[in-house]
């Protein structure tokens, strides 16, 4: 196999794999504003969610016999308009149309889950994650169309995705192969690739973590990932009705969030201190106390990605909705992926904006990346149990 051909192969297969929710990037970017006929035109129809009960009683306050765990806050419960709120310009087609679910109450992180929490885990387990492993090709082939080679070995030694600026201007942002490498040997211990470290950055948020691994720690924790709907209940606070979670004003953005300032993907000009992933709690929390619910990075849900899915949700109100009974993108009818919240410091204005509240992104099972980690959640039961 010549070089060249190996290269095309591992960008058209390798890259397809990771996922990156590309189909993401492109579902929440600019590429969205072009194809929203075609999202209402599309055709697979998401199975009901089997508890499609109009029960808005919701439990809201936290129960006086269950103590806050250590670094979590009590949500409140409520019903809450989930989705695209109607001054918000950026609003992506698959966050539309807004509709009303009932959520109770629950325990969140106050922060996203930091490398020494996650180190605590892997040492008492001896967890490795999915970016540690060797490709698994019987699974990796799943999710790529029938016939697909099976790339070089030296390609599927572990690894993971990666960021790395443009030299100059980008006229096509669909293309995200000019700022995503895929990287052997980056994994959460060596976040930028070989040659760096987690040391001394016990307190920033641990990523490449992929959808398994973070399961898997939520289950040693004693603890689930939120859905999307107790996601967007958490981030919105008391601004039940906003863009942001302090309101609609664009300009705070800098002082509230780490995301991208400047022109993406190649000049960051940093006004909010950091070019990166920035510690935990470095900007303000909402008004539940929680932090980076903003930028930083972004964050698993355990719900299904469906285009369809809130299409589907408009008619009804749905009590602790789980997301769609089975994932689905009409862009790509081979990934199985899953939503994530709260975007990144990758994120720009002139891109996604998925700092917003109501955005949201798609990422397939087995991806990681260096701007995708996760926080926890409990329910009021949990706590309970985990105290017997
Ligand atoms: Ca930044
Ligand atoms: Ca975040």
């Amino acid at each position: 196999m010549c070089f060249h051909f190996l290269k095309k192969f591992m960008r058209s297969t390798i890259l397809s794999f990771i996922s990156i929710a590309l189909l993401s990037f492109s579902i929440g970017c600019k590429e969205e504003k072009k194809a929203k006929s075609k999202i209402v035109e599309a055709s697979e129809k998401v199975e009901k969610p089997k508890i499609s009960v109009i029960d808005t009683v919701v439990v809201k306050d936290k129960p006086e016999d269950v103590e806050t765990p250590k670094d979590m806050v009590w949500v409140p419960g409520g019903v809450i308009v989930q989705g695209a709120v109607p001054q918000d310009k950026a609003a992506m087609g698959h966050e539309k149309p807004a509709h009303k679910v009932a959520v109770d109450g629950f325990f969140m992180d106050i922060a996203e889950v930091t490398n020494s929490e996650f180190k605590k885990f892997v040492d008492e387990t001896s967890y490795k994650t999915v970016a540690e492993r060797e490709i698994d090709w019987e699974e990796m082939k799943k999710q790529l169309p029938e016939g697909t080679p099976k790339p070089h070995d030296s390609v599927m030694e572990p690894g993971s995705l990666t960021f790395k600026k443009t030299k100059s201007s980008v006229s096509n942002l669909y293309d995200f192969s000019q700022w995503w490498k895929w990287t052997i040997g980056a994994d959460w211990k060596h976040p930028n690739g070989p040659g760096s470290s987690i040391k001394g950055k016990g307190n920033y948020p641990v990523v490449h973590i992929s959808f398994e691994d973070a399961q898997a720690y939520c289950q040693w924790a004693n603890r689930r990932l939120p859905t999307e709907a107790e996601w967007e209940r958490a981030a919105k606070g008391e601004h039940l009705n906003s863009t942001y979670f302090w309101g609609d004003e664009d300009a705070q953005l800098s002082k509230k969030a780490n995301t991208w300032e400047g022109e993406f993907p190649v000049t960051n000009i940093k006004t909010d201190g950091y070019e990166d992933r920035a510690p935990v709690q470095s900007y303000p929390p909402n008004d539940f106390g929680l932090y980076d619910m903003a930028g930083n990075v972004w964050e698993w849900t355990g719900d299904w990605y469906n285009t369809n899915y809130y299409k589907e949700m408009s008619n009804t109100i749905v009590k602790n909705p789980q997301g769609a009974v089975s994932p689905y993108n009409q862009r790509d009818p081979y990934a199985k992926e899953k939503v994530m919240k709260g975007g990144s410091f990758l994120c720009n204005a002139s891109y996604c904006a998925s700092y917003r509240i109501s955005s949201r992104m798609a990422t397939s099972l087995d991806s990681s990346l260096e701007h995708l980690g996760f926080r926890t959640v409990a329910t009021a039961n949990m706590v309970r149990d985990k105290t017997k």
